[in-house]
């Protein structure tokens, strides 16, 4: 699988890290070099967004206390595509299976998202290459939902997120549970861009954003931990950004 982004796999052990780090530096140099604000620039033949130094929720916390800028991100004024290998993205072929450790497994497409609960909210997104997002606009169906209806049984304590490719993300239940984490269709008001992962994403915003896996295409609910694709290869299992759980 090409994974452009993070591809210290491809680097002899104790220097993957100092080459990613380096590869931070180089980002964070130039983003320093651009002007502040909101701004789009023209690179690599793709549009993305730049620092947004002087924005004023800088400096200020969460409802939960945590600095709004976890340590050592820059904010960035929008979503910046990280790659991956794109699934099929579209939404009358999308199906998702919801399965594991649960009573009800089961099987959705996309007309039966919609017809769930939907939640629209803000999230901020952090990007484990250093770039955060501040108050991304999504929409979808919560996990817990999904979970309420598969009838979750006792014991499960992680949550497996399935995407195209054999991409996959873990996060422990207890989080995957948070009314901010989602099966998210929307983001600024539209159906998922080609390059963040359409037609259905998971959500975890309070995670690394690798955990957000992109194209989904299952649910499993699990017992024991199954580390996913970038953890189990070097990244931290966790991946905290306010503890910077970048790295195992
Ligand atoms: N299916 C899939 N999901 C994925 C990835 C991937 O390679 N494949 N990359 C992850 C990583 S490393 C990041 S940082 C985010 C990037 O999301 P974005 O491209 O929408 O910014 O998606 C995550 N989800
Ligand atoms: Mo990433």
């Amino acid at each position: 699988m090409k994974q452009p982004q993070h591809d210290r796999a491809l680097h002899p052990p104790g220097a993957q890290e100092r080459a990613e780090i380096e590869r931070i530096e180089a980002r964070r140099t130039f983003l320093k070099g651009a002007a502040a604000g909101t701004l789009v620039m023209a690179f690599g033949g793709a549009a993305f967004a730049v620092a947004a130094d002087d924005d004023p929720r800088l400096g200020t916390n969460r409802p939960d206390g945590r600095p709004r800028l976890p340590p050592g991100q820059r904010l960035l004024s929008a979503l910046r595509p990280m790659g991956g290998e794109p699934g099929d993205p579209s939404a009358a072929a999308w199906r998702c299976r919801i399965h594991g450790d649960c009573d009800r497994p089961t099987t959705i497409d996309f007309a039966t998202l919609l017809r769930m609960p939907q939640t629209s909210l803000r999230a901020d997104v952090h990007c484990v290459t250093g770039w955060t997002v501040f108050d991304a606009p999504w929409t979808g169906v919560r996990l817990s939902h999904l979970a309420e209806l598969a009838g979750v049984r006792p014991g499960v304590r992680h949550v497996v997120f399935e995407a195209a490719h054999g991409y996959t993300a873990n996060v422990p239940l207890r989080e995957a549970l948070r009314p901010n984490v989602m099966l998210a269709h929307r983001l600024n008001g539209a159906p998922l861009p080609r390059p963040h992962g359409p037609p259905v994403r998971s959500l975890v915003p309070d995670l690394y954003f690798w955990k957000s896996a992109k194209w989904l295409t299952g649910v499993r609910f699990v017992r024991a931990d199954e580390p996913g694709y970038w953890e189990t290869r070097g990244y931290h299992n966790h991946g905290d950004p306010w503890r910077e759980e970048r790295y195992g």
